[in-house]
């Protein structure tokens, strides 16, 4: 059995609990408050717009034949910044000046941390698990969907086939890192998936029902 799958039975139900919250059940619905979703959106655009940092700070690691899909994924993360921005100026959700919440800062570091000072396969477990969360929470929603959402160009951007296929080849690549890696450097991945589903889980929680420093605000 690969990795990925044996990641996938090992934490099957943290996974289905992740799903299942009520950000995207409502999202799915129809029925999310929109402070709730402007919450989301505002909190995302920083997490994506600092993604792009943690991407480019893998590239020194990174093996040769992954260096092209690294670089063109900072470009991707990148233009996916307009569609939050295109978003928000139509619905008006107030991006500038926003600051990230707890969680999300904790998330953002996290993944600097991983890119930084962790191995590349840890880094890169870092990376799947995120955007692995995204296409699974967001089908979720395009499944759930009776009628058009207001919302749609967000569902698109991680539900569309080129995304999936991109997921998948993540799984396929980090199958192919834990191949070669020694007990302690999966031990190490494993840790990583889990801390990455974790701060999805908040991700989702913080976007639901609010978080803010409670100071100096
Ligand atoms: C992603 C995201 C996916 N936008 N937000 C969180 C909290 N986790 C994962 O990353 P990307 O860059 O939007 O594909």
């Amino acid at each position: 059995m690969g990795f990925v799958q044996e990641l996938d039975d090992k934490y099957e139900k943290d996974w289905a609990k992740m799903l299942a919250h009520p950000f995207l059940a409502e999202t799915a619905s129809r029925t999310i408050p929109d402070e709730r979703f402007a919450n989301w959106v505002a909190q995302d655009y920083i997490f994506v717009r600092e993604a792009v940092p943690f991407i480019a700070m893998m590239i020194p690691k990174a093996p040769l034949a992954h260096r092209t899909t690294l670089a063109g994924t900072v470009s991707a993360f990148q233009g996916e910044l307009s569609v939050f921005e295109q978003m928000a100026a139509e619905h008006g959700i107030q991006l500038a000046g926003v600051e990230p919440a707890p969680i999300n800062l904790a998330y953002i570091n996290w993944l600097r941390t991983t890119a930084l000072l962790d191995p590349y396969e840890a880094a890169y477990t870092a990376l799947y698990v995120g955007e692995k969360a995204y296409t699974d929470s967001w089908m979720v929603v395009k499944r759930g969907l009776k009628a058009p959402s207001k919302w749609q160009a967000f569902i698109d951007v991680w539900t569309n086939e080129g995304f999936q296929a991109w997921v998948a080849s993540l799984a396929t690549d980090l199958d192919a890192l834990a191949k070669g890696a020694s007990q302690r450097m999966r031990a190490l991945m494993e840790r990583r998936f889990v801390d990455g589903l974790r701060y999805e889980y908040q991700f989702w929680n913080l976007a639901y029902y609010g978080e803010s420093w409670g100071i100096a605000e």
